[in-house]
């Protein structure tokens, strides 16, 4: 799926403003809200998610749907090209309606769909409605549970029977919702460039680079290639084969050097930014460029303040500022895909990426278990468990059809924590890793992330996972305010993975932390006990070889429902929300420059 631009074929349009805004009092659909202008509308900004904008718990907590709406209008000229209209994210499931008719609906709240809508775009005001659902459950990802995932307590002493229907979150970050990217309209020629795929190789100082051109119509595709400098360096006709660039110039991580590819089909055009690196693992290396690259950074979230999980450029860009202040170099999108403009950044910032899918919560052993009323169901319990295998399916289709072609990304994480120890798991999980493979044309490592609770000599993840990507909280939830004995069950879990073979790297380990909390005993919560959580790990992480990683959890602190454990929020940021940078900030900020980004433990 290609991202939609400019360029002198095809004409964008941002949909991006002020609309109306409804909550949903049960008769949205029956009095079809969706046919006139919704009556005592609020205003509410696209995009954004909507539940940090207007005050009170109701609607914060909204459970439900939700409409949106605006007019759109096109001038004759434009109507005369193919018309898309593309929503980049919908958290979770949309209905979009044209005047009357409903034009499409799409589940999964984090990839992008497109409704072709030429016919329908007649002369005149139309009205556009974007119904928006937030309802999370077992056949969703991310999962909803059946309780809240760390309020296990609370639903085991009642009292919850009587409230009125929401959400629970089988995951550790508000459930924001809404039009959180943006909602455009793009234009193509009636014959026109549907996709690109594009794979390189390298061997010495030349890059062969192997495309595939999805056209549509009639008409020959031509591809160029262009250098930073605006010369051309390569040129094929035809819809697929091989481009040669000699002396190419690699895209390295902290060192991006992109390519521009132009495709013409007919009157069609597009260019693409395009960065030529290669990645694969080695035994136990990762290897970037042929070389054994160290991932150092974070788990991060799209979370701000007011924003939500809304889009929000500045902060991306702060974002990224703050990553190279560290002398870091990479992050995880957990718990799901982030914005296509943040791929972009992320390409031409040369920040490694692992890509996440939406599967988060697909496990129903948190809170002991104690989902679906207290009894044990188990998570892949063909009956009551998680139906979310096809959906899944479908998610990865999507992830890899949007960034299949970045630079930054160099790994696909199938999932976050699920249950991949349990029967049935590896039945699950198989299909999944087997998809991602035939689809990715670049054929980048597979992942998922692996829970501490899942036990090491039956995580499907040993099978099937490229690298082990472990979440481990040594030294918090487990065995903290201690931290000897967990430091030694960290050396034993090591040396069980070291065995199997494979790279490991550590995905997630952190400590809750108040900012400007200190004592000079380090007590839990302190950033003084942050630091020193932090040192014990790494110090771990630096005796082992296997070891190709550290990304902390998490990049900045971050909204999440509300629990006993959660103190407006996960705190266990190395920035506050506002990014205002903790003790431990200096203390990463003077470990990573001095870790290179390769061959760190040859
Ligand atoms: C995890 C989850 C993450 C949570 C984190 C925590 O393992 O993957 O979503 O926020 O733990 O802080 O508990």
């Amino acid at each position: 799926m290609l991202y939609p631009i400019l360029t002198p074929s095809r004409f964008l349009s941002d949909l991006s403003g002020v609309w109306n805004f409804k909550l949903d009092n049960g008769k949205g659909f029956t009095e079809k809200w969706y046919e006139k202008p919704l009556e005592d509308a609020m205003t509410m900004p696209v995009p954004a998610s909507y539940n940090d904008l207007k005050e009170g718990i109701d609607f914060r907590d909204h459970y439900g749907w939700v409409f949106y709406q605006r007019k759109i209008s096109l001038p004759s000229v434009i109507r005369e090209q193919r018309l898309i209209l593309r929503c980049d994210a919908v958290t979770h499931h949309a209905k979009v309606y044209l005047d009357h008719e409903l034009i499409c609906e799409h589940k999964g709240g984090f990839l992008p769909f497109e409704i072709e809508i030429t016919e329908k775009m007649t002369e005149g005001e139309h009205l556009l409605t974007i119904a928006v659902d937030n309802v999370i459950d077992y056949t969703t990802l991310p999962v909803g549970g059946k309780g809240d995932m760390l309020g296990g307590m609370m639903g085991n002493m009642g009292g919850t029977e009587d409230r009125k229907p929401q959400n629970h979150p089988n995951f550790d970050f508000f459930n924001y919702c809404g039009i959180t990217r943006p909602v455009k309209i793009y234009t193509t020629p009636k014959d026109y460039i549907k996709d690109i795929s594009l794979v390189a190789e390298v061997k010495g100082t030349c890059a062969s680079i192997k495309y595939n051109i999805e056209a549509i119509g009639t008409g020959t595709c031509k591809i160029e290639v262009y250098d930073q400098k605006g010369n051309k360096v390569a040129e094929e006709t035809g819809s697929e084969g091989v481009l040669s660039i000699e002396n190419v110039v690699l895209w390295q991580p902290m060192k991006p050097y992109l390519y521009e590819v132009k495709v013409t089909f007919g009157t069609d055009e597009y260019t693409l930014p395009y960065g030529v690196r290669t990645v694969r693992v080695e035994g136990t290396k990762f290897l970037i460029n042929g070389r054994p690259f160290y991932f150092k950074g974070y788990g991060k979230h799209e979370d701000t303040f007011p924003n939500g999980r809304g889009i929000n450029l500045p902060m991306n860009t702060k974002d990224i500022s703050l990553i190279k202040w560290q002398g870091a170099n990479s992050f995880r999108t957990s718990h799901y895909p982030y914005s296509e403009e943040m791929m972009r950044l992320c390409d031409r910032e040369g920040i490694v990426v692992i890509d996440e899918t939406t599967a988060v919560g697909v496990n129903l052993q948190f809170g002991g278990g104690a989902n679906f009323g207290g009894e044990k169901i188990g998570t892949f319990d063909p009956k009551h468990g998680i139906q979310t295998q096809e959906h899944h399916k479908e998610v990865i289709k999507d992830l890899i059809s949007r960034d299949k072609n970045h630079a930054c990304v160099v790994m696909w994480s199938i999932a976050n924590e699920p249950d991949s120890s349990a029967e049935g798991a590896y039945e699950y999980f198989k299909p999944l890793y087997d998809l991602a493979r035939e689809l990715d044309p670049q054929k980048r490592p597979c992942t998922l992330v692996s829970v501490q609770m899942a036990e090491p000599e039956k995580d499907c993840s040993a099978q099937l996972s490229d690298v082990i990507c472990l979440n481990r909280y040594y030294g918090w939830y487990f065995g903290g305010p201690d931290l000897e004995g967990p430091e030694m069950a960290l050396r034993k879990e090591l040396d069980y993975w070291k065995k199997v073979g494979k790279p490991v790297m550590f995905t997630e380990y952190g400590a809750d932390t108040v900012l400007g909390m200190h004592d000079t005993t380090p007590v839990m919560y302190t950033e003084e006990y942050q630091v020193d959580y932090y040192k014990m790990n790494n110090g771990v992480f630096d005796d082992y070889n296997i070891v190709v990683g550290e990304q902390v959890w998490n990049f900045a602190d971050f909204a999440t429902s509300q629990s006993l454990l959660r103190v407006q929020g996960n705190k266990k940021g190395i920035f506050t929300r506002d990014r205002k940078p903790k003790l431990v900030a200096h203390y990463f900020r003077n470990r990573w420059h001095n870790i290179p980004d390769f061959d760190y433990k040859n």
